[in-house]
């Protein structure tokens, strides 16, 4: 990976994790009018995964997506505003978090359904398969979603098709307050890949490099006619599942010890440590990305919410 990549992997990652700091302060604000569910500690996934795809490919999210969607290519302040129910987010003001679409960058929607969005991937990769591009739809899922039927059925027809799709499942550990293990006999869920003839791969989705790398291979067969991936990266949900989730079923000490594998920390020393940037290119960065983010908020805040008499229109983005 050139030196370019690195520090790009490296800014998209601080733009997505000062974009989520910044929702928890509006979501405590009582600026976000809806469930907010964060990504803190999962951006080196967004970031390895979205790098490789072009403008006109497409992924589809989860309730967790403002990471997917800000490393596809939507504008900040064009998801925060539409986070805060404003008329000048992504989508008018009348989605919300679990339903950010922006088509024109390859943001097939974020859906608050689990799994929801893996057939619709799989269905978005038939098309562009039948329309002879080298397109590829990405799904990024969580270890709850891999256990419902959908990720099955996805799956089963995306290799029986060879359609160009990789799913990415985001093994956070936890579905709401379920840990892996109580739900999952296995103890990586990569391997399912190999059930519907797939490639499957587990990496530690902390590493930005294992990430990028995986899929360097994934999206390479995607364009190639080859047919699908499934990428399990592993993970740990920083947060609670939700804001105000006191997340009780697990203990401090196991926060405190993932904390320590933060993504950041670790792609931030590995540059450092290679020459590529220095503390004080660091502290730029993150203080560029601060700056961005502070005038998506501000853009929010000054948006008007959409017009009642809005509310029956069927389409259309006044912004
Ligand atoms: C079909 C369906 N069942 C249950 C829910 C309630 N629900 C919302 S998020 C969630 C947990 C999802 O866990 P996972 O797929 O691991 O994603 P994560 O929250 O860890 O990112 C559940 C059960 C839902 N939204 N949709
Ligand atoms: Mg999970």
């Amino acid at each position: 990976m050139d030196t370019i990549t690195q520090i790009r992997l490296l800014e998209t990652m601080l733009r997505v994790r000062k974009a989520e700091l910044q929702l928890a302060i509006m979501y405590k604000n009582g600026k976000v009018p809806c469930a907010a569910h964060l990504y803190e500690g999962q951006e080196a996934i967004a970031a390895g995964i979205c790098d490789h795809l072009r403008h006109d490919d497409c992924i589809t999210s989860t309730h967790r997506g403002h990471g997917h969607c800000i490393a596809k290519g939507m504008p900040i302040k064009k998801m925060i505003a539409e986070v805060s129910a404003k008329k000048t987010g992504c989508c008018g003001g009348k989605g919300g978090t679990m339903h950010l679409f922006m088509p024109e960058v390859g943001v097939m929607g974020t859906v608050g359904i689990v799994g929801g969005g893996i057939p619709i991937a799989t269905g978005i990769g038939l098309a562009m398969k039948m329309q002879n591009t080298d397109r590829v739809a990405v799904s990024f899922f969580g270890d709850g979603a891999a256990n419902n039927g959908s990720f099955h059925e996805s799956l089963n027809l995306a290799a029986l098709w060879k359609l160009p799709v990789i799913y990415i499942c985001e093994n956070n550990l936890y579905a709401t307050s379920v840990a892996v293990w109580r739900s999952t006999p296995i103890p990586d869920i990569g391997i399912r890949g190999s059930a519907y003839g797939m490639p499957g791969v587990t990496v530690d989705g902390n590493h930005v490099d294992e990430v990028y790398a995986a899929m360097e291979t994934a999206v390479a067969r995607g364009r190639a006619g080859e047919g699908p991936t499934l990428i399990e990266c592993k993970t740990y949900r920083i947060r609670g599942h939700f804001e105000g989730d006191d997340a009780f079923y697990r203990t401090k000490e196991e926060v405190a010890e993932a904390r320590k594998r933060d993504p950041i920390d670790y792609w931030k020393a590995h540059l450092i440590a290679n020459g590529a940037i220095t503390e004080e290119t660091f502290e730029a960065m993150s203080a560029k990305a601060d700056e961005e983010v502070a005038e998506a908020a501000a853009f929010a805040d000054a948006s008007p919410y959409p017009e009642p008499e809005s509310a029956l229109l069927l389409s259309g983005n006044p912004a």
